[in-house]
Order: structure tokens, then sequence, then C-alpha cells
């Protein structure tokens, strides 16, 4: 692969939104319902033949992800089951032929510009619809006569031609595109006996990207080494690495409720406390998070989402110096607490609170001032024992509070 590209407004920014939607959100019941249920392509229609999001506002979508404090957001373009929110010239199976009409890629390209959001595209490797690739959604994971059955007769080149068409459609219609994430072959899993990179010829993939869009970041899902990691839905236990044993630019996907299309009557959802948490451990292990949301079938987001978010928001907004551009420290964090760095700036975030006395064994001598990032309060030193120096942190507060140490 050719050099790899400049991270540094990724690495800055650390807090996306992931967008997933499609014609299974007029099932209202996970993106993957195709395949889960086993429904035929038959079957599958009606979403396409109902497909009028009349309500789509991405201006509006765009204006949430920025009061939330994300600073880029990824659509999905096409997910698995291979329909095409924009004009492709390559299939019928498009948002233009639906009831809608119309492309939904360019307003949400313009929006995100709009907004100062970097835009990323989200892009389905696999494609349950696509007559050569050599799955349909209902057999993909399985090794008997009805999977051999399906697969037969197709030809993974056809399909290969027209993915790579489509990714140049996408990095030539749509201007500057800062992002890609492709889905799915990584850390070993693709999908059912398919065998990573070379089933999307990855190394020509990759070169026809670099040639188009140099500057873009390209995810590792296509079998190949990408400009960051993506762990699924969970977080990592530290700092990622490469096989040779240095630090990688990480990004951890995660839902708000387990699913990532819109999905109706799913009641569980992560608070807001859980999901600042897992921003702040994601940065204090040097990674990003790409936070997702699943809007409706008429194109609204989820109220639900849109209220999550905005108690984000209202963290962010006080808070946002403790993220961007942070990334781990040196020093060693107090049980349940997180430090996130820049420069002589260390941020000290308590997942616990009120706590009586907080000793930073590490930092004893070192720390000139320290302050409550939200006002700016004084936080004085104590002697807990006679040389044992600590931070007074028995206040009343925030159910979590961000503390600002400057170093000498
Ligand atoms: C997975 C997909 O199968 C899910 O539907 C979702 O798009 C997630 C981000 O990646 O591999």
């Amino acid at each position: 692969m050719t050099a790899r590209a400049d991270t540094s407004w990724f690495t800055t920014d650390r807090f996306g939104m992931f967008v997933h939607w499609g014609l299974y959100s007029l099932a209202a019941r996970h993106e993957w319902v195709k395949n889960q249920e086993k429904l035929t392509d038959e079957q599958y229609q009606v979403y396409f033949d109902h497909f009028d999001p009349d309500r789509y506002d991405p201006v509006q979508w765009a204006r949430t992800a920025k009061a939330a404090g994300m600073r880029y957001a990824v659509l999905t373009t096409k997910h698995h089951d291979g329909f095409c929110l924009w004009d492709s010239d390559l299939t019928d199976y498009k948002a233009t032929n639906t009831p809608h009409g119309r492309d939904l890629v360019t307003p949400f390209v313009e929006a995100c510009r709009a907004e100062g959001l970097k835009v990323g595209f989200y892009y389905s490797l696999i494609d349950w619809h696509h007559p050569s690739f050599p799955v349909d959604g209902i057999h993909p994971q399985r090794d008997d006569e009805e999977f051999k059955a399906a697969a037969a007769g197709r030809d993974i080149r056809d399909y290969r031609r027209y993915l790579h068409g489509q990714v140049r459609e996408l990095l030539t219609r749509f201007g500057h595109v800062d992002y890609l994430f492709f889905d799915f072959s990584y850390a070993g899993r693709h999908w059912w006996g398919g065998k990573g990179a070379a089933d999307w010829d990855a190394p020509k993939l990759l070169e026809m990207i670099r040639g188009l869009q140099p500057h873009i970041l390209v995810n590792d899902r296509t079998g190949l080494p990408g400009d960051f990691l993506t762990p699924e839905q969970y977080q990592p236990a530290g700092p990622m690495y490469d096989d040779d044993g240095r630090p990688v630019v990480w990004e951890a996907c995660q839902t708000l409720n387990g699913s990532w299309g819109y999905d109706r009557d799913n009641l569980d959802r992560k608070s807001a406390d859980l999901l600042i948490r897992m921003l702040v451990d994601g940065v204090s292990k040097g990674g990003n998070l790409l936070l997702n949301v699943g809007p409706t079938g008429r194109g609204d987001l989820d109220p639900r989402d849109v209220a999550v978010l905005g108690e984000l928001g209202r963290w962010t907004e006080l808070h946002e110096r403790s993220i961007r551009g942070c990334g781990p420290s040196p020093f060693t964090a107090p049980a349940d607490c997180r430090y996130t760095q820049r420069g002589d700036r260390l941020y000290l975030h308590l997942f616990s609170w009120p706590l009586r006395h907080l000793h930073l064994p590490d930092l004893a001598g070192r720390v000139r001032y320290a302050q409550l990032l939200n006002d700016a309060s004084e936080i004085t030193r104590v002697e807990i024992a006679p040389g044992r120096p600590a931070l007074n942190t028995e206040m009343g507060g925030p159910p979590a509070g961000t503390l600002t140490l400057q170093l000498p």
C-alpha cells in the first residue's frame, strides 16, 4: 500500500457521528433484518417500494452532530443489503429509483460542509443484492448444500469490478471526501467463505483510492492495514498497537442501543454518563469515538438519539479541551479515573464523584495549579498524611468531574 495518510485532523477531532440509514430503517428492527429473518428479495422489496424519506433534513443532522461536539459524520452510502443512497450508474437499486426519487448523498455532503464537519462514507464490501456477490442475504453464514447452491454460478470478479466502480463514483462525484469506512474483512473476520483482501483486490482498490483522494483516511476492513483500526462495540483495554508493536490510530464505533439501523422497539439505551465515559476512556487510550444514530424511514433522527446527543453537547461544550488533540498520558491514573493529556495540560477525569482526597503519587510536587475544568474553580492541596500530598476533592459537584492539572 502507498504511504499512509495524515491522521492529525482525526486525532484532534476525536468524536464523530455514524449514520446507518437505508431500506432497513423502514423495517425498523436492525439493519441485518434481511439476513436475520431470511427475507427473500421479493419480501425485502416492500421497503424499496415505500422508501420516501419526506422529512430528510441533513442540515438538522449536521447541526445536531456539531452541537453534540462531533466533528465529522459518516453515512452508509451502501450497507450489506446493497441499496445505494446515491444515483450510481452501475445499479438500479438506488434511492433515485424509489418513490423518493432523489440522491441523498449530495445533500448530506453539502450539509456537513456547511456546518464544518468532515465527511465520511461507509461502504459495505458485502452485498446481498448483487447477483455476482457469492452469497445473498439468506445464506451468508452456512456451510451446507443450500449455501453452495446459492453461491453456484456467481463470479466474484464481476462483483469486484462493480465495487471498484462504485467506490470510484463515490470519490469523484462528491468533492473532497475525508474518510472511508469499508465493511468488512478485519481481524480475521470475513463474510462466510470470504478470503479477505483478495475478495476485493484490496491492493488495487486502495491504490485507486489514494490516486483519487490522496489525503483520505481508510479504515482497516478491506483486509489490509488501513489508517486506523475499528474496534466495534467494545472499548479496547489500552492503547492499540500494530504487529510491530507501534501505537496505531484507532476509532471505536459504538451504538446507542445495540442496533445500528433504526430499531423502534429497542428500549435498551446507553446513558449520556456512560457515553461520556466511553469518549474519555477512548481518548485516554489514544482512540476516537464514532457514535451511531439510526434515523427513521422518514429521515428524522430518532428523538431518543437527539435527547442523549443534547446531553453530550452540554458536556463537550465545557470539556472539549480535555478531548481535542489529547491522547494518553505517561502518568498512571488513580482507580476509577482517566488521564488525557496535551502538552503540559493534564486532564484528570473522575468517574466517581464526590471523592474526598485524591492522591496522585506520580505527580508529587509536579502540579503547578489544579482547577475544575467546567467552572475554573480552584482545587486546593492537602496533606492526607505526612509527606502524602493530595488534591482536596471533598466537595459536592457534577456526577463526573474533570480537573485540569497544569504541569511545569
Ligand atoms: C458491522 C456491520 O455488519 C454492522 O451492520 C454495522 O454496519 C457495523 C458498523 O459494522 O460489521
